[in-house]
């Protein structure tokens, strides 16, 4: 973008916000075209998020019907497996087609508008068809990632109520598989209310099939209609589900609605990327989280672009990957995560070098902060010196990307993402509430006002909502995350300010954590806090406190892992578990966790005042033992 077509967006919006979003409305292909556009009130007596909430449309229809049939035969999604090579290329037919398949299955076992979807998919062509066939017929889909375990799996399953999943019989990933068929049915086993698993076919494993209840996609794929009418769907009718954890309790289910949500992701793909006919897009992220949903499937799909699939890992079969599957491919523009930038980073310039990457043109990160070191060889080595980065800061509840540098019309800074989007009013705050002023400041970051692809409600809760985002500074939607507003007036995100940690770019909530811990018989008491770490960003620290009279040990650590690995799933296994003999607490019995966040990251000389804990000697005791 040059600076002056920047200029020109962000003087449109101040001069009349109403014509300025209903252009970018125009984006996509409507049924019928909104005449309103953003509606709302932060205000608890009278809240309410609405955008082009007259309009009428189907997202499938966007990323699907509406580049047939002249691209017919051009390339939608490339998938790419775990082992390299082995992937094929999926066309814009092929790919309706099969959503079609796939929405007239749901609609034989009486999916219809509102009904929710539960997807427990590996990265395969089959699973951008499923989440489009949901689209198609109205129904709501909720993604879980494949590295949740199956209790994670029922608790949204009964969440939402879905009763249907649509699954894989098993997932590879780094050469290793992961029973997700078996892991649903033990999902099944602990919650109600499922009528129809629908498995696709990913390695061909032999597995059990439940009479009634489940069926192979591949004995029902020939006889299904490659025709399915989409369903005009209202702008505000909910399109999806997708967990996220936060600061207490179960993970909430974060609603994104059809209209806004599609405008957001549409307008921010093209500003961010800036697509040309003959890219190839390459976004690492995984369907199951929202950067997958809004950039690896609909941001891509909705352009024309298209898009890799990749059901692998970064360092498998060797940390050249990345770099060999760019070459093989012809990747024009890598977005991926601090996390995998600093893996490969480590491996040293050797496995970069040894691939051309001349096709790429533009990188992009995304899930967390990038230390300067990482983005600098990411610009140095990887891009040659010669790409622009886009550092772009976003959230699950954001819908897309809110803040980053534009190639062309903003300095780029190692480390910040800069600047927000047009249409986008970030602000700092002060624990009071106050907004903090002028430049070279820091605070909780808020936003003032909507943005089409921010988030509705969280399901089934809308109190939830309200009291997780906009009690704590009335009037003002609150990220949870602190930031930096340099000399420059650049912005710079330091992280969570919330007890979520953020380990490789997936947010864990402490509260999760610890009630999994608990879960131990043996475990009286534990707290969790985010620790530094090299490769992860963050790590997990976990302060166990055992019944009286038990001793910790390794096996027991491996018995609270196994626990965790349970509950949550592999992802969220502390990277340490320190046995305490007792925790900090505050005489009312509060756990004081920032003297443990200190005693994590080791800055033992900034415990602070220890004197108003109930027994003082507990500090000692941790950082001897840590
Ligand atoms: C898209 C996504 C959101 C949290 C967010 C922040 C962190 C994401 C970032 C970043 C610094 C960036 N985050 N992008 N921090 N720079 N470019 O990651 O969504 O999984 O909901 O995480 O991730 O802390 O609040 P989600």
């Amino acid at each position: 973008m040059t600076p002056e077509s920047l200029a020109a967006l962000h003087a449109a919006h101040a001069a009349d916000p109403h014509a300025f979003w209903l252009n970018q409305a125009r984006r996509l292909v409507w049924e019928r075209f909104p005449a309103t556009s953003g509606d709302w009130s932060f205000d608890r007596s009278d809240f309410h998020i609405r955008w082009y909430g007259d309009g009428v449309l189907n997202l499938s229809v966007n990323c699907l019907d509406r580049h047939l049939p002249a691209r017919a035969d051009d390339v939608a999604l490339l998938f790419e497996p775990d082992e390299p090579g082995t992937g094929r290329a999926v066309t814009y037919a092929e790919l309706h087609a099969e959503t079609c398949r796939l929405a007239n299955l749901l609609k034989e076992r009486g999916v219809g508008r509102g009904d929710r979807v539960m997807i427990y998919l590996p990265m395969i062509p089959e699973a951008a068809a499923a989440m489009l066939a949901c689209a198609r017929i109205g129904a709501v889909h909720s993604v879980v990632f494949g590295g949740f375990s199956p209790e994670s799996l029922a608790g949204r399953i009964e969440d939402c109520g879905a009763r249907v999943v649509v699954t894989a019989d098993e997932g590879v990933r780094g050469g290793k598989t992961i029973p997700l068929k078996a892991n649903v049915d033990e999902a099944c086993e602990i919650a109600a209310g499922v009528e129809t698993v629908i498995m696709l076919t990913r390695t061909g494993a032999e597995v059990a099939l439940r009479e009634g209840r489940d069926l192979r996609y591949d004995d029902h794929r020939d006889r299904l209609s490659i025709d399915c009418p989409p369903e005009p769907m209202g702008a505000e009718d909910p399109l999806f589900i997708l967990y996220t954890s936060g600061s207490t309790g179960k993970p909430k289910g974060v609603v994104h609605t059809t209209g806004g949500y599609a405008v957001w992701v549409a307008t921010t793909f093209d500003w961010v990327f800036e697509p040309r006919p003959d890219d190839l897009f390459w976004c690492t992220a995984d369907i199951g989280w929202i950067t997958g949903h809004s950039y690896t499937l609909y941001g891509p799909l909705m352009a024309g672009v298209p898009t890799v699939m990749f059901d692998g890992i970064p360092t498998y079969p060797d940390s050249s990957r990345l770099w060999e599957t760019i070459d093989r491919l012809g990747v024009t523009i890598l977005y991926t995560a601090p996390t995998a930038i600093r893996a490969l980073m480590r491996e040293g310039d050797g496995p970069v070098r040894k691939h051309r990457r001349d096709s790429l043109r533009l990188l992009g990160t995304v899930g967390e902060p990038i230390n300067p070191e990482a983005w600098r060889w990411y610009h140095d080595v990887v891009g040659d010196g010669r790409l622009p980065i886009v550092d772009t800061w976003w959230q699950t509840e954001t819908g897309g990307v809110l803040m980053t540098p534009l190639p062309g019309a903003t300095r780029m800074k190692p480390g910040s993402a800069t600047r927000p989007l047009p249409g986008i009013e970030p602000l700092l705050v002060d624990p009071q509430g106050q907004e903090i002023m002028g430049d070279d400041v820091s605070g909780n970051l808020c936003l003032r006002g909507s943005w089409p692809g921010q988030m509705r409600t969280v399901w089934g809760d809308p109190q939830r909502f309200i009291d997780t985002y906009f009690v704590t500074y009335p009037g003002l939607y609150f990220t949870g995350d602190g930031c930096r507003r340099d000399a420059d007036g650049d912005y710079w995100i330091t992280g969570r300010v919330d007890d979520v940690i953020n380990v490789s770019g997936h947010r864990i909530g402490t509260a999760e954590v610890e009630s999994a811990l608990v879960a131990h018989p043996l475990v009286a008491e534990a707290a969790v806090v985010p620790a530094p770490h090299d490769l992860k960003g963050q790590a997990i620290h976990a302060f166990v406190t055992l019944n009286a009279g038990e001793q910790g040990s390794d096996p027991l650590r491996a018995e609270l892992n196994a626990e965790v690995r349970k509950h949550i799933g592999a992802l969220a296994i502390p990277e340490r578990i320190q046995f305490a003999p007792g925790l900090p607490k505050t005489r009312s019995g509060k756990i004081m966790r920032r003297i443990l966040r200190k005693i994590a990251e080791g800055q033992l000389d900034q415990l602070g005042d220890t004197s108003t804990l109930a027994d003082p000697g507990v500090v000692e005791a941790l950082v001897r033992d840590r």
